[in-house]
């Protein structure tokens, strides 16, 4: 048995470090429901059960593990274990490991909270198989209906209906406070030489599916000017999102294409891809998109395709509680916690649209890099992200 936290911190974090790595990058491939996604799943039940938390789980792979102790309103902290494709290995395992880790310590300290406790894995968060970000603690909290999202379909056409039972969920109903821990995705905290911050908002940001439509023809013998190729169309749409952010000091990205039949000798007859848009307000996400999506229409009208633009996944702007905010950052060893916005979207502000007072965590990540094998917290500060998720959880329940 671990004879200390930072002990418990490292063999979890060792227990999941090999599972869906690849061998070749690096990086992590933990689609939700897929053998990796799963063996985590079991591992974290196992986790709970060598701490005696009481595990519930709902009817879409959500879990809590609950600390029985105490009276009133919940405070629940966790994250996600899915990842992007290729991910990172600390987005959404650092938040669950963290606060695992912060129970052993709490208990360490022989603190008994006054209020249950529990520690949660919301899956999908990630929204890399099924196209909707933050799908499980979207269901949790009522932000998607089950009817719409058992029909959303993977690149197999496997439907979430398909993998998962469906129907209802529980686990929120007594929580009164959230609170994620999550590995910085950005250089903010190390550009201020600080180990940990505190979320202010999450911007609005959205995803949204561009089909081009073309016509197959032969790479040689189609003279250029009788091509209605989808290609192009599509390569001037990221250009032109590229331009459009940069004009506006906002962000934009297309990292996923399809191409149909993605042939080296013919002209394709289809091309989709994902436009990534994320902005300091709602009002300038939807200008954005609508000034890229015009540009669009602009360019199939001079190369004789067409365009249909669906938007997959939308995420309105999320301002954090001020006052909690406030209140988990003041008064530390070493002053205050910087408050700082974020970009990247989480299962925090899904629940603090649902109304639940919420809190993020951010742990210093010396690279600045997500999304990639190349992303990274050094132990030390992960162990600083324990204490203080302890800190705060201790502070919630006093
Ligand atoms: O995409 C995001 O913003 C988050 O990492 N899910
Ligand atoms: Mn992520
Ligand atoms: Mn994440």
């Amino acid at each position: 048995m671990e004879s200390t936290v930072p002990d418990a911190f490292e063999r979890m974090w060792a227990d999941l470090a090999p599972v869906g790595r690849s061998a070749v990058s690096g990086g992590y491939f933990r689609q939700p429901f897929d053998a990796a996604e799963r063996e985590l799943a079991v591992w974290f039940e196992e986790q709970c059960g060598a701490r005696g938390l009481r595990v519930e789980r709902d009817d879409f792979g959500n879990v809590v593990g609950w600390w029985d102790v105490g009276s009133g309103p919940a405070v629940l902290t966790g994250s996600h274990l899915d990842s992007v494709l290729d991910g990172g290995a600390y987005d959404g395992p650092l938040g669950v490991v963290s606060a695992l880790a912060a129970i052993d310590l709490l208990r360490s300290r022989g603190v008994v909270p006054s209020r249950p406790v529990g520690v949660s894995v919301f899956v999908e968060e990630e929204g890399s198989r099924f196209g909707l970000a933050c799908l499980g603690s979207r269901l949790a909290a009522g932000a998607v209906s089950w009817e719409s999202a058992r029909s959303l379909r993977d690149r197999d056409g496997v439907a979430l209906g398909d993998v998962v039972a469906g129907g209802s969920s529980a686990l929120l109903s007594s929580v009164g406070t959230f609170v994620e821990l999550h590995v910085e995705q950005g250089r903010d905290l190390v550009d201020r030489g600080a180990a940990i911050g505190v979320a202010s908002e999450i911007w609005p940001h959205g995803r949204y599916r561009f089909d081009f439509g073309g016509a197959a023809n032969h790479a040689g013998t189609t003279r250029m000017e009788d091509r209605r190729d989808p290609m192009l169309t599509y390569a001037m749409t990221a250009l032109a999102a590229n331009k459009q952010a940069r004009l506006a000091g906002q962000r934009a990205t297309f990292g996923r294409v399809a191409v149909e039949p993605n042939g080296t000798n013919a002209v394709p007859s289809r091309v989709t891809a994902w436009l990534d848009a994320r902005c300091s307000t709602d009002e300038a996400l939807t200008s954005l998109v609508e000034a890229v999506t015009t540009q669009a229409a602009d360019r199939a009208g001079r190369d004789g395709t067409s365009l249909d633009v669906v938007a997959e996944s939308v995420s309105g702007a999320v301002t954090f509680s001020p006052d909690l905010a406030a209140a988990v950052a003041a008064d530390h060893e070493g002053g205050d916690w910087p408050i700082i916005p974020t970009a990247a979207g989480h299962d925090a502000g899904i629940l603090s649209s649902a109304g639940i007072p919420t809190a993020m965590l951010f742990v210093r990540n010396p690279t600045g890099v997500s999304h990639s094998p190349e992303e990274h917290a050094s132990t030390p500060d992960c162990l600083v992200g324990v204490s203080a998720l302890a800190d705060t959880l201790e502070r919630l329940t006093r």
